[in-house]
This record gives C-alpha cells, sequence and structure tokens, in this order.
C-alpha cells in the first residue's frame, strides 16, 4: 500500500503556471491545502525537467505532499520524486512499476471503465479518471465523459480515482457523489492570481462535498 490523499491533486502545466512559474505556484498551492502536485510538462527536455522537477522535491521538503512526475520514469527516479503518472499511451504498468520499485507511487490515467477495470491494483496505487469535461489544458484528450460516465468509470476499479478534466469547486459533489476522492486540476490553480486562495476553495469545497 502506498497511500496518498488526492483531495486536492495539483496538476502542473509550465504555460499556464507561466506568470509565477510552477514551483511558485506549487508552494503556493500547498499553502493553501493541496494535497498532491504533478509535474507534467510534455515538452521540457530531460535535463530541464530533472531540474524543475528537483527544485519541486526541495520546494515541497517538510510538508508530506507528494511530488509525482508524469510520463518520464527516469526524470522520476533522478529527481528523487515521490511517485510517477502514466497514461494509457505511455509505458505498461507493470513496466513502470519495474523501473520505479515496490515504494514510489504509480498512478494511472483511465478514460473509459475498461482501462480502470484493467488497472491492476497490485501495480497501480490510484487512477486519474476523465476528462469529465472537455479542456483547453489538453490538447486531443478523450471523450468528455461527464459525472455519470466518471461514475462508471470508477465502479470498474477498488482503486482509489481522482476527476480530472475541467474540474473546479463548483463539482466536488458530484464528484464525490460519483465515488472520487479528489479533484485533479491544472486551470483551477495554475495561473489564478492567487493559487493558495483557489487551493484552500478547493479543499473547503471537497471538505463540503464529503460531509455532504
Ligand atoms: N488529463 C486529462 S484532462 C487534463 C489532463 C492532464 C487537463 C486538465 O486540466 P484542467 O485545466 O484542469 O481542465
Ligand atoms: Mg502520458
Amino acid at each position: 500500500m502506498r497511500p496518498i490523499d488526492l483531495s486536492v491533486y495539483l496538476v502542473l502545466d509550465p504555460e499556464l503556471c507561466a506568470a509565477i512559474g510552477m514551483v511558485e505556484t506549487a508552494v503556493r498551492a500547498v499553502e493553501g491545502g493541496a494535497t498532491a502536485v504533478q509535474l507534467r510538462d510534455k515538452a521540457a527536455p530531460h535535463a530541464e525537467l530533472v531540474a524543475t522537477g528537483r527544485a519541486l522535491k526541495a520546494a515541497l521538503a517538510g510538508t508530506g505532499v507528494p511530488l509525482i512526475v508524469n510520463d518520464d520514469v527516469a526524470a522520476a527516479i533522478e529527481i528523487g520524486a515521490d511517485g510517477l503518472h502514466i497514461g494509457q499511451g505511455d509505458m505498461l504498468p507493470h513496466e513502470a512499476r519495474m523501473r520505479i520499485g515496490p515504494e514510489m507511487i504509480l498512478g494511472l490515467s483511465v478514460e473509459t471503465p475498461e482501462h480502470a477495470a484493467a488497472a491492476d491494483p497490485r501495480l497501480v496505487d490510484y487512477v486519474g479518471a476523465g476528462p469529465v469535461f472537455a479542456t483547453a489544458t489538453k490538447p486531443g484528450h478523450a471523450a468528455p465523459t461527464g459525472f455519470g460516465g466518471l461514475a462508471r468509470i470508477i465502479a470498474a476499479t477498488p482503486l482509489p480515482a481522482v476527476a480530472i478534466g475541467g474540474v473546479k469547486h463548483g463539482h466536488a459533489a458530484e464528484a464525490v457523489a460519483a465515488g472520487a476522492r479528489g479533484l485533479a486540476v491544472v486551470s483551477a490553480i495554475c495561473g489564478r492570481p492567487d493559487p493558495a486562495r483557489a487551493a484552500r476553495v478547493l479543499v473547503h469545497a471537497m471538505k463540503k462535498a464529503r460531509e455532504a
């Protein structure tokens, strides 16, 4: 078991975070209560990704908030990240698990109930389910699931799931009703004038949704 608090899961995007940068965005979001941070930079050369990841890891030290690296398993290991997140088009979970070893968190993106059912809980620690809504943040994303589709995806796996794709604080209740443990967001935090406040609003919405 490699537990992870998925409640407010910040996914960093270099362009959307450009005003203050990914590290500062993450620091402020964690001040506001974000529970997990993913470094997702599809365009950065490996060395740059590693440098940013190391800066993030240092900035998050002592917070208890895990740093997850998207896609690049070698970078995740070099950074000393807490986890790796892979998609359906990336290496297979068993290969990823072999590379990262037993201790690191492994997340997997799932877009359909079939993907979710195929996720092996011995290898994978959580799934990112969606996109719930169409979003400009991820060009070429799969068909949006809506909350009905999200519920069907989450029902197909015993793994904890985080909802992703256009989700904002106002969606916490529907996401929780669909079985999600948390909200994974880019634009609800990145590029917002006050990322700490944006995170706080999401944390509060998740708390309310769980109490309801
Ligand atoms: N995977 C599915 S949707 C998405 C990713 C990385 C982007 C989510 O970004 P936003 O801005 O929260 O819609
Ligand atoms: Mg990927």
